[in-house]
């Protein structure tokens, strides 16, 4: 069956006793989105019950992510057929298991789902839970770029022959290309895997996707994608890509964006108060930026709010003493002329390019859970 059949007759909730769901994180990015499709269609191969992939995420939230819009339009990916939020709340939880892309934590939006997981494709640090899970389904991997090389290799071994397939080689060769910065190993932490999925797939995918072999170009027309947010609320720019936990009683939630804090303070006279909004129901709020700047060299920074200015103090305290030792990030105050100084607010540029949400988050949940 091709992959576009597959994803055509994906069910509807409720038409089967039971189904085998396929979710990616809730970030709802590229990785998590197209390792859900393509891992999803690796296993109905061999599965006894309808495979189902789910984006975690409200379907009216696809609209903010152009990089995935694109690819979904570009090769009609029928996404009315996956499964969102929506649907997933509308089966009762004994009526299906639970297949984790891209992720190995549940988010707290699903934590009364944790009993139903089977297996797990991932590339984050691996935090030991699912302890049950192991072997062949626990191909936690951390290190490789995207968990669509994961899939990629998954898929190699078990369907061969949709490595052919231009959509298939399309979407693995996109999302691999945007976690690993184009193959540039100043701005990611990747590894040879991920290369080698790439050199495997180029091949096979149209030219428009090609770019004639040039990774560099495929990567800057998808980061502009990205960054294409100027029709976009500030809300919406932080609701984009996002990740929260909970630690030891300590909640937060981290924004991955693609454009400079200077440029989010300079045009936009609310972000301050729409970080306040969108962070209220946590005690801490980080904003990440991954941006090239005007003199086209990589940056990121780090905006941290809370509402209570001690808490901030306590958790900047801890952070930098951690960096410090480690030299893991390597974040500076960041002064900027568009942002006065604001107790709930305080500003960081990371001179440690390399270092994503991959590495920052769980140091800031280390940290939560000695507060
Ligand atoms: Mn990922």
């Amino acid at each position: 069956m091709s992959i576009l059949r597959f994803w055509e007759g994906v069910p509807a909730p409720g038409i089967h006793p039971f189904v085998r769901l396929v979710m990616g994180n809730e970030s709802a990015d590229l990785d998590s989105m197209l390792s859900a499709l393509l891992h999803a269609f690796c296993l109905s191969r061999s599965s006894p019950v309808p495979v189902v992939p789910v984006f975690l995420l409200p379907r009216h939230e696809i609209q903010l992510r152009k990089d995935a819009l694109f690819i979904f339009d570009r090769f009609r990916v029928p996404i009315d057929k996956v499964w969102c939020v929506e649907e997933l709340a509308s089966v009762s939880p004994d009526s299906f298991d639970l297949v984790l892309v891209d992720h190995n934590r549940m988010a707290e939006s699903v934590k009364h789902l944790e009993s139903r997981v089977v297996e797990i494709v991932d590339h984050h640090v691996d935090e030991g839970l699912f302890s049950p899970i192991t072997g062949t389904k626990r191909n936690i991997c951390y290190g490789v770029g995207s968990c669509v090389t994961l899939v990629a290799e998954q898929l190699a071994e078990e369907c061969k022959h949709v490595l052919e397939d231009p959509v298939v080689c399309s979407m693995i060769l996109s999302t691999i290309v945007i976690d690993t910065n184009g193959l540039d190993s100043s701005k990611k932490v990747f590894s040879e895997r991920d290369v080698n999925q790439i050199r495997r797939v180029e091949a096979f995918c149209p030219e428009d996707i090609r770019f004639g072999g040039d990774i560099q170009k495929l990567y800057q027309f998808i980061v502009e994608l990205r960054t294409d947010v100027f029709q976009f609320s500030s809300e919406e720019i932080l609701k984009r890509d996002c990740k929260s936990g909970r630690e030891n009683g300590v909640s937060f939630t981290i924004a991955a964006v693609s454009v400079s804090l200077q440029s989010l303070l300079a045009h936009r006279a609310d972000f301050c108060k729409a970080v306040e909004d969108w962070a209220q129901d946590f005690d801490l709020g980080c904003v990440m930026t991954a941006f090239n700047g005007e003199d086209e060299s990589f940056h990121r920074q780090i905006l941290l709010h809370s509402r209570s200015d001690a808490l901030l103090l306590r958790f900047v305290d801890e952070i930098r003493k951690l960096d410090f030792k480690t030299k893991e990030f390597g974040f500076e105050p960041l002064l900027l002329p568009e942002f006065s100084p604001h107790p709930k607010f305080l500003l960081f540029s990371q001179t440690n390019t390399k270092a994503s949400r991959k590495q920052v988050m769980p140091a800031i949940a280390a940290i939560a859970s000695n507060l």
